[in-house]
Order: structure tokens, then sequence, then C-alpha cells
């Protein structure tokens, strides 16, 4: 009886880190980000976020599935959704998969505006103010 109990939490383990719930995104934040940005099924949290030009923002994808973190319009399927203070070059992410983390440096003060290219019809976008 206590070995079927041991081999159905070490079962319990291999599917908890199978869905994402182990890597970087689940340890604590980098020290060095100003701001930690949480991505949830389909959110950004918090929605807005903000820092001081210099400052190191980290997103960290404690869902089980894949995001990414877009501020090219290019990208978007609605222009509003990723907006850029004037003369910032767009960027993105990439895909970030679960337990995975994003880090950037915002160097230039201003509003901008991000998606995700995966859920940006479902609502997930975010805002960063860099004062
Ligand atoms: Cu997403």
């Amino acid at each position: 009886m206590r070995c079927g109990k041991s081999w159905l939490i070490l079962a319990c383990a291999a599917v908890l880190a199978g869905c994402g719930l182990s890597g970087a995104a689940h340890g604590p934040p980098d020290s060095r980000a100003a701001a930690v940005v949480d991505m949830g099924f389909t959110s950004f949290t918090p929605a807005t976020v903000t820092i001081k030009a210099g400052q190191i923002v980290e997103w960290r994808n404690t869902s089980p599935i894949t995001h990414s973190v877009s501020f090219n319009p290019a990208e978007a399927s609605k222009p509003a959704d990723a907006a850029l203070p004037l003369g910032v070059a767009p960027f993105a992410s990439g895909d970030i998969a679960a337990g995975d983390v994003f880090l950037h440096t915002f160097a230039a003060p201003g509003t901008y505006h991000y998606f995700c290219t995966h859920h940006e019809g479902l609502g997930m976008v975010g805002t960063i103010i860099v004062q």
C-alpha cells in the first residue's frame, strides 16, 4: 500500500513537470528585473506595468501553454495592440514555452503596448509605461 502511494506521488510530479509547472518561471524572479509580469492562460498580470528608463521587465510563463510577447505592429491583427514610442524599433520574444521567461531592457521612455501572438484575439494584451 505504501509503495503504491509513493509511485503515485512520483507519477503526479512527472505530470506536473510535463505540464510546464517547472522551469525558470516557477523560481524566484531575476534579480535584475524591476518588474515581473506573469503569463496566465490568456492574460498578462499585471496588465500595466510602470518602470523607469533603463530598467528590465521579466515575463514569466507560469501557464502550461506557449505564449509570446510582441511589440511588433507587423505581427498584430489590431494595430492598436502593438505601439511603440517614436523611434523605437519593433521587437518580440518569439515563442516562450511553458515555464520559460523573457527579459527586456526598456531604454527609451514612453508608452509601449504589446500582445501575445497566440492569444491576441482573446485579449492577451499589456502595457509598459517607461518614465
Ligand atoms: Cu498567449
